[in-house]
């Protein structure tokens, strides 16, 4: 993995969470592309809406240029105002958790964006983006934060979310196992995409109106207006 990752959200009107700053450092890659991110759209990883209440402050610590793996993004691509569906490259490496935009042709249309030591650009969470692969021998370093002004969370179940949070579930059970101590579904009861966001995330402005005690036991729905301003 590498990033360490950090969002904001806000989770009422009052209250703007952002995600907690990552450093998205791209490793040199070891021969196989597996530097490369492929195009996909950051809101597949976020259960809070609306999504438009959402962008993504993405910062060089560094020169950033084609040959250490500048961001790549297809303009315009947000404007599809839904998530797409996302699966594993048909790369020969894969990253775990590092799925792409299904369906994607060779001919899109995607830029580069090359960017100089300490430039900031923000993007929506539905924009096409990814990132080319790190020729160099050192680390290419870079910082981001997702900000939402005003979301609350969602449960992704029923949702295109779902295949991810299943994912991610798998690849908990194989972290925290322990020798032979192989975790079960039942001990990740609690372990969805939203209680993992609320503990990641932090409250910038207003107050936390879903506490963990609650996340545990209550989950969260489109619509559940009550939840929203319990
Ligand atoms: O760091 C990269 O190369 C890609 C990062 C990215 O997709 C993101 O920050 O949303
Ligand atoms: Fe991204």
């Amino acid at each position: 993995m590498r990033t360490a990752s950090c969002t904001a959200i806000a989770p009422e009107r009052e209250t703007d969470r952002p995600a907690c700053p990552k450093t998205n450092s791209k490793p040199t890659d070891p021969g196989q592309g597996t530097s490369r991110h492929p195009l996909h759209q950051d809101h597949l990883y976020f259960p809070f809406r609306p999504i438009d209440r959402v962008v993504a402050a993405w910062t060089a610590m560094e020169e950033i240029t084609r040959e250490n793996g500048c961001l790549v993004a297809v303009p315009g691509s947000h404007k599809t105002e839904e998530i797409m569906s996302h699966g594993y490259p048909d790369w020969d490496a894969v990253n775990a958790a590092y799925v792409g935009i299904q369906g994607v042709t060779s001919d899109v249309k995607y830029v580069h964006i090359p960017m100089g030591k300490g430039d900031t650009i923000f993007f929506h969470s539905l924009l096409w983006h990814g990132s080319g692969r790190n020729s160099t021998p050192r680390y290419r370093k870079a910082i981001s934060c997702h900000f939402c002004g005003g979301c609350r969370f969602i449960d992704v179940k029923k949702t295109i979310q779902e295949p991810l949070e299943k994912e991610i579930r798998e690849l908990a059970k194989i972290k925290f196992s322990r020798g032979g101590a192989k975790m079960r579904d039942e001990d990740l009861d609690g372990f969805e995409m939203w209680t993992i966001w609320q503990l990641k995330s932090r409250v910038v402005r207003g107050h936390e109106i879903l506490p963990i005690e609650k996340s545990a036991t209550k989950r969260p729905a489109e619509g559940d207006e009550k939840l929203a301003e319990a």
